[in-house]
This record gives structure tokens, C-alpha cells and sequence, in this order.
């Protein structure tokens, strides 16, 4: 099964999106997500430039040897970019050795551990009143487990507060610069999850994302404040650049710990994981070296009682989220799979067989990972260059946003 073409395919249904498309002397394709947000065609052009040319002839059947030499052979290891490419031809290779042998990739991989995949949806709000609303409309849509993030007082634009339910952070046009203020923050979220707990009762499982804003000891005195109310993870706590930072995080709060959604290799997190510091890993399909490197993370975390919670934002395409329930069916140490459903334009530009009912999600049985690329509508939505937010604490100091 010779790899005869290889195609990297940009196109902005609502926001950007990076496609590889492995096509096979015997007629087959496979596909694979490159996107990076904010980024995206510093992927795509690690892609054209220096991925496709070394794929044309390879045996498309030897899914580890190519993700050895993509690795190894580029010399400078790791990184956002490299490991995102190679997460795209690992990605794509299996899609098409499910399709090659007539069968959806989680049979490949070990076959179902589970009848379906639990997801978590996102709900924010500009009020704490607004928030609720925002988890009861999740509530009612089947949702066991929901994100809560309500905007801080005082502060224009925070992390994570969507106009609507579809939340998409990158902006196109001016950068945006958004002021953060700490204290102002540490004091609205317990409060938040008080309210949410004596709304909705004990049953429902609820996630709050810190998204690397606070110090250490910051995170363990939020985790701390946060314990009454039996969150299912507080994510992202600190930049978990150290990750012996967590260490004193740990010390201070039992509040279940999730990290690793910007990690592309086991590298990020291993010591994370071998100490118990996190109880969720979050490394996704398409940032984390793809299914082939996303398993052996998941190994390591299995012989640690760390589970998984992959990253699943809206600017993971439907290629990623394919992947990721594939993967997430047949991994032991599954915990929960983030889910932001696509705007319908994404949805028309990459149809998918899987499938969202009751909370819970499945990939389908569809050869390979069960998605497509309508090429003809994607070259419709040309890219348009869009960046992520960034933050400044009060004073004009860079923070993390
Ligand atoms: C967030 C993301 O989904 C999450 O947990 O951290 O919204 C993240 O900010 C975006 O994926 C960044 O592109
Ligand atoms: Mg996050």
C-alpha cells in the first residue's frame, strides 16, 4: 500500500483548519488534523515542506516506522509544530489501515473497553446567573458532565466566556489584549461552584478550567477552597512547564487535577504522571504525536491510576475528535472526552459517523476513522489568519491567558 500523493488542505468553515490527505496507489485516502490555533500554517508548511516530499513511496501499512522516522529523523525533537505534523500522518495512516482491512479504527485498536464515551460540554456565562442557565441548557441537552467558567468582574474578556455556546477563542483582525486580575478571580469561582452545587445537587459532574493563570500556591488554595463542592477536575491550575510544580499543589487540595491539553509529547508529562501529581492526562490526537504516541501516554498514566480527558475544543477538527473516540472506546484508563460540538459549516466540510446522544458520544463503525473532507466546499472557506487571545495583569505585565 504505497503512499502515491500527499496533500495539505487549509480551509476556515468559522475558523481555520489544517488537513493532511494520504491518497494510495490502490485508490484509498486516509486524513489526519495538523490544526494548531493560532499557528496553523506553521504546520501546514512543516507539512508541505518537509513531511510530504520523505511520504511519496512509503508503505503506508508501517504506521510506527514512519512515526520513528518523522520523529528521529528530523533531529530536533518535540515541539507544538513537529509533533502536530507527525500527529497528521500518524492520524491519517490509520484512518487508512481501517479502511484497507474494512474495519473502524478502535477495532484495531484492542477493540471497545466500553458501550459509548462520556463527554463534558462547555457552559460559561457573563454572571453567575448567566453561568447557570448556561449548565442547566447543557443539563437538558444530556450532559452529565459540564465545564462551568463565568466572566470575573471588572475584567472586559476572560478566558473561556463563549457570546454563545460555541465557543471559539482565535479572533480574526486585531489581537486581542484582555486584563486579568487574580485576587478578583480566586474570589468569584468558589462562589460560582457554591451556587452551582446548591442548584443542581450532587449529582452532576462539574469541571472548571484555570487555564495556567495562577501560581502554585494560588492553585492549591482554589483547590482547597473548591473541595465542598466535589469538582470532577479543576484544569490546567498552573503552566505546567515545571512540573514539579504540582507537587506542592498536591500538598494542599484533594481536588482531582487535569493537565496537558499544550503538551505534545510524553516527555511533558511524565513525571507528572509517574508521581501522581494529575489525576487526568489531556493530550489529544492531533497536538500529542497522534494515536500511535497518545497510546503510550496513555499506557504510562494506566500503570499510575491516571485516566484520560482529552482536549476536545472546536479548533480540534471532526478529523481529531474522530480519532480521539476511537481512541477513547478502546483505552482501559479512559476518564472523559472534552466535547465542543462544530458550527454547521464545519460539519458540512468534514461529515462524520460519529454521533452525540444522552451525554455520551460514539466513532461509529465506519472503515477507518468514519470522516471525510468535502474538498469542493472547503476551498469555499479560504483561511483567514486569526490568533488567540493574549492577557496583561493590571499593571501591563504578560500573563497567562
Ligand atoms: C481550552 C481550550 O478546551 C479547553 O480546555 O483550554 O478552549 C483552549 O483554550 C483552546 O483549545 C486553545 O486553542
Ligand atoms: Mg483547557
Amino acid at each position: 500500500m504505497k503512499i502515491a500523493n500527499a496533500r495539505v488542505i487549509v480551509c476556515s468553515p468559522g475558523r481555520n483548519f489544517v488537513t493532511l490527505k494520504l491518497e494510495t496507489a490502490d485508490g484509498l485516502y486516509g486524513l489526519g488534523d495538523a490544526t494548531l490555533n493560532g499557528r496553523e500554517l506553521a504546520v501546514a508548511s512543516y507539512l508541505t515542506e518537509h513531511v510530504v516530499p520523505l511520504l511519496i513511496g512509503r508503505d503506508a501499512r508501517r504506521i510506527e516506522d514512519i512515526w520513528q522516522f518523522f520523529y528521529k529523523g528530523a533531529y530536533w525533537r518535540r515541539g507544538p509544530v513537529t509533533m502536530s505534523a507527525i500527529a497528521a500522518v500518524d492520524t491519517a495512516l490509520w484512518d487508512l489501515k481501517g479502511k484497507a482491512l474494512n474495519v473502524p479504527v478502535y477495532q484495531l485498536l484492542g477493540g471497545a473497553s466500553r458501550e459509548a464515551v462520556r463527554v463534558y460540554g462547555h457552559a460559561s456565562g457573563e454572571s453567575i446567573e448567566d453561568t447557570l442557565a448556561a449548565v442547566g441548557r447543557y443539563r437538558d441537552r444530556g450532559y452529565t458532565a459540564i465545564r462551568a467558567q463565568c466572566a470575573v468582574p471588572g475584567m472586559a474578556k476572560t478566558y473561556g466566556i463563549g457570546r454563545t455556546d460555541a465557543y471559539e477563542p482565535a479572533e480574526r483582525g486585531a489581537l486581542v489584549e484582555s486584563v486579568w486580575d487574580t485576587s478578583r478571580y480566586l474570589a468569584i469561582v468558589p462562589v460560582l461552584f457554591e451556587r452551582l452545587r446548591r442548584e443542581f445537587g450532587p449529582d452532576v459532574q462539574l469541571l472548571h478550567d484555570v487555564h495556567h493563570r495562577l501560581t502554585p500556591i494560588e492553585a492549591a488554595r482554589l483547590g482547597h477552597a473548591l473541595e465542598p463542592y466535589h469538582l470532577f477536575w479543576m484544569e490546567d491550575p498552573t503552566p505546567a512547564e515545571n512540573q514539579e510544580s504540582f507537587r506542592l499543589i498536591r500538598q494542599h487540595t484533594s481536588t482531582p487535577l487535569a493537565v496537558g491539553e499544550v503538551f505534545n509529547s510524553i516527555h511533558d508529562c511524565r513525571l507528572l504522571i509517574q508521581e501522581q501529581l494529575i489525576d487526568y492526562i489531556r493530550t489529544t490526537v492531533v497536538h500529542a504525536g497522534g494515536i500511535s504516541h497518545l497510546r503510550k501516554i496513555a499506557s504510562l498514566a494506566e500503570l499510575h491510576s491516571v485516566r484520560t480527558g482529552s482536549h476536545g475544543a472546536t479548533d480540534l477538527s471532526p478529523v481529531c475528535m474522530a480519532a480521539a473516540l476511537h481512541f477513547d472506546l478502546s483505552v482501559h484508563n479512559f476518564g472523559i472526552q472534552e466535547y465542543m460540538p462544530h458550527s454547521t459549516d464545519t460539519d458540512r466540510v468534514f461529515p462524520h459517523a460519529y454521533t452525540f446522544a444522552e451525554g455520551m458520544m460514539h466513532p461509529g463503525d465506519a472503515p477507518g476513522l468514519g470522516v471525510d473532507i468535502d474538498e469542493s466546499l472547503a476551498v469555499t472557506f479560504p483561511y483567514e489568519r486569526a490568533y488567540l487571545p493574549v492577557a496583561r495583569l493590571t499593571d501591563g505585565t504578560m500573563h497567562d491567558w
